[in-house]
């Protein structure tokens, strides 16, 4: 009876505005029905208008949290947000590494939309040798992807590319998020490059607007919380693709600049 339901865990950094980092993985396992875990490796002060501030939780700590979470619970599924740098990488290697979380989704988390770097660029080395051959999935965005695949990318055979080198580098299915940075543009196109060697692409509707914080957290938090309740891959993929789109397509007006994406859309609509 007392694991009755689904549980994941997210390895993330604290965001006080409520639309990023964890908060935005535990909205999105709530709304996919799964119950949600959180270690904490850094904590970022912000609001709608960006970050202000952040600190990093001492190492020894987050190797208690993570062995009292392991003691407890049975985590079917974890995935990585925020790590600010490389001891912080190398701790949450050695822990997921020690223990069984389950498969692993790895959002390589850079920059924000708005330009604040979450991750120090000596870091996206240990990124590459320590964390990504862990990754059952990663999710990198168009720009992460181009840092960690050391590639500039010009076109769609490009992507294609550097999702193979992703791949190459350790991670079993990749999901290479498309370009989104042009108002005149109809579609979003991720390619996804799964552990068999098929790739396909993803496409869904571009949406107008400034409500979009988090939505890397949360397509790669549906990703983990699909395969917690036991979906293949590829189906979670679909799913989440599909979960930030409605969320994205549905704004609400949380705080005054850009605000989060609409999980109670996604929610609503998926569950129909
Ligand atoms: O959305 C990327 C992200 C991840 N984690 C934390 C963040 C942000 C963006 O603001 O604050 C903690």
């Amino acid at each position: 009876m007392a694991n009755e339901y689904p549980q994941a865990m997210t390895i993330a950094g604290s965001d006080s505005d409520g639309s990023a980092g964890m908060q935005a993985d535990l909205h999105t396992f709530f709304t996919r029905g799964v119950y949600g875990m959180s270690v904490m490796t850094t904590a970022v002060a912000g609001n709608s208008y960006g970050i202000h501030a952040s600190v990093s939780l001492p190492t020894d700590f987050i190797d208690q949290e993570f062995a009292d979470v392991a003691d407890d619970f049975e985590v079917r599924a974890a995935k990585t947000g925020m790590l600010a740098d490389s001891t912080l990488i190398k701790t949450v290697a050695k822990n997921v590494t020690q223990f069984d979380f389950g498969p692993l989704v790895v959002d390589p988390v850079i920059m924000t939309k708005h330009g604040n770097m979450l991750l120090e660029e000596s870091a996206f080395e240990t990124l590459r040798t320590d964390l990504i051959p862990l990754a059952t999935v990663i999710t990198p965005n168009f720009y992460e992807t181009q840092k960690l695949a050391e590639m500039t990318l010009e076109s769609e055979d490009d992507m294609v590319k550097a999702a193979r080198k992703l791949q190459l580098m350790g991670a079993k299915n990749v999901v290479a998020k498309g370009y989104h940075q042009d108002a005149d543009q109809s579609a979003v196109r991720d390619y996804v490059l799964l552990e068999s060697g098929t790739g396909f692409w993803l496409s869904e509707p571009y949406h107008h607007t400034d409500r979009v914080n988090g939505t890397g957290d949360s397509l790669s938090a549906c990703i983990t919380a699909e395969i917690a309740k036991g979906t293949s891959v590829e189906a979670a993929i679909r799913t989440a693709k599909k979960y930030v789109n409605i969320a994205i397509g549905n704004p609400i007006e949380v705080g005054h600049k850009f605000g989060p994406i609409n999980h109670w859309a996604a929610q609503d609509e998926m569950n129909r």
